[in-house]
């Protein structure tokens, strides 16, 4: 197996895995369904040896080439070429599974329906204190494969993993895993909550013993699941609703560790730069994470104080005429998208909508309530969020064609005192590449915007 491996995807993950494969000196077929894609520009990625390369159908004489499949995690599992490899016995394994299996040193790898990001980037910081080999990747922007090839045995990495990365694991396995809450998401893949949870519990399907999962108790089915897994791994949980025997959490406003019956003051949420309670949540996962990984208490608190927020979560952009604009591009579902507008202490335009993944917008848009200056929609679900929003009388709407023209609209028309704050609850898909893209258009139209209003013409 992995000696002739068709690669799917030619995204960040599919080249990253191809360039790894060619250098284990395997034979390789990157793949893509898009038969658009531009073929010189794919092969221009590969400085060295190239990999062959299939755009559009997969024909049955490739396909019976290849002796296993390594996938991108955007691809679903029950497209027609899968089925196709599935009949004819290849295995079809994750991107990360092939990182893991090539790469070095320990992992420690983190999922949830949101804060992963932050988390794995204050884990990041965390680790790379303690440890001078560490690597932060995979969902987070940076395919795991990518930095497998600098590895040594002295390798500690960090792993943001989604939900599309854990369907095709087979002996991933984490020292440390953290799942840090499960809310409805990418329902329109997985097709039932039940087989979404399922898919982010087996981040631990691997681990035995000495192992730990952090998790976070105030969520009941990961509280559940800590229960399921004792005699199988140790786990820590953390909450921020009450005091625990044992684990993190909040106490006042201060972060407390409970361990074999003593207590250790950690720090103070007000020492954090990141704002609100769920960078709390973040923030004692990563101390939990780190703390599995052999990091320091000295290191763990000089890290979190000095951590600042990721780009696209709730990113403060600039201010303009006492209006405070936000990027929020990350808040790709209603549950992160409810964090983002309860971060907002004034009147806001919100601007919302984008790809469809089969959400339900109800709870979110009922957070929203009494907070919305005005609702700003465009994307593939405008109309949906739309009769929803009118149904709870959320404010009034807006219907745009696109985010250039959100902004201008918000620009115009928002007053001082006042703040704009992208936060789709949608991913990004229906008019981007990535929720990067569209949060990095947002803040280039609002700077635009912002220097117009001052780059008055003068007669
Ligand atoms: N493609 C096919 N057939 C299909 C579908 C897609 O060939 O049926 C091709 C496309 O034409 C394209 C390629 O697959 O050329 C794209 O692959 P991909 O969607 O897996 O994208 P990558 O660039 O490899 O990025 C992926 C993650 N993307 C997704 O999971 C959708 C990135 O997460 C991740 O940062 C990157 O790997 C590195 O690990 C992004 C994301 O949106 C941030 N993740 C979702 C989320 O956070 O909600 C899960």
């Amino acid at each position: 197996m992995l000696q002739n491996v068709l690669v799917a995807g030619a995204g960040k993950s599919g080249i990253g895995a191809c360039e790894l494969l060619l250098s284990f000196d395997r034979n390789v077929i990157l793949y893509d369904s898009n038969a658009q894609v531009d073929r010189d520009a794919i092969l221009a990625r590969f400085p060295g040896k190239k990999p062959g390369l299939c755009l559009g159908e997969l024909d049955e004489a490739t396909a019976a080439r290849v002796d296993s499949c390594v996938i991108s995690p955007g691809i679903p599992l029950d497209v027609p070429f899968v089925e196709v490899l599935k009949k004819a016995g290849i295995p079809i394994l994750s991107e990360v599974e092939l990182a893991y299996r090539l790469g070095k040193g320990r992992l420690c790898a983190i999922t949830g329906t949101n804060g992963k990001t932050t988390t794995t980037a204050l884990t990041g910081a965390m680790l790379s204190l303690e440890y001078p080999e560490t690597y932060v990747v995979g969902n987070i922007g940076i395919p795991y494969t990518e930095k497998v090839p600098e590895m040594t045995d002295a390798a500690v990495t960090v792993a943001e993993i989604s939900s599309f990365q854990l369907e095709t694991i087979d002996t991933f396995h984490p020292q440390v895993s953290a799942i840090l809450n499960i809310t409805p998401d990418h329902l329109n893949r997985h097709k039932t909550m039940e087989n979404y949870i399922a898919v982010k519990e087996s981040i631990t399907r691997n681990q035995t013993g000495e192992d730990l999962c952090v998790l976070n108790y105030e969520d009941e089915e990961l509280r559940r699941f800590g229960e399921s897994l004792k005699g199988k791994c140790r786990v820590l949980y953390f909450s921020s609703r009450r005091e625990l025997p044992e684990g993190l959490f909040l106490r006042g406003d201060r972060i407390l560790l409970a361990l074999n019956g003593k207590e250790e003051d950690v720090l103070g949420t007000g020492e954090l730069q990141i704002v609100g309670a769920h960078n709390h949540e973040n923030a004692m996962a990563a101390i939990g994470i780190a703390l599995g990984m052999g990091v320091s208490l000295t290191h763990i608190r000089e890290a979190a104080r000095n951590f600042k927020a990721v780009e696209h979560r709730i990113e403060y952009v600039l201010e303009s005429n006492g209006v405070v604009y936000y990027n929020d591009s990350k808040g790709t579902n209603p549950d992160a998208a409810i964090k983002g507008i309860e971060a907002m202490s004034r009147p806001t335009y919100l601007i919302a909508g984008g790809y469809d993944k089969g959400s339900d917008y109800e709870e979110w848009l009922s957070a929203c309530r009494g907070r919305i200056r005005e609702l700003v929609l465009l994307g593939a679900t405008a109309d949906a969020i739309e009769a929803c929003a009118n149904r709870l009388q959320v404010g009034p709407v807006k219907r745009v064609s696109d985010l250039k023209e959100a902004v201008d609209y918000c620009h115009a028309n928002a007053k001082e005192g006042e703040a704009v704050l992208l936060s789709p609850a949608c991913a990004s898909w229906d008019m981007f590449q990535s929720y990067e893209q569209r949060g990095k258009l947002f803040k280039e139209y609002v700077r635009n915007a912002a220097d117009k209003k001052y780059n008055v013409p003068t007669a």
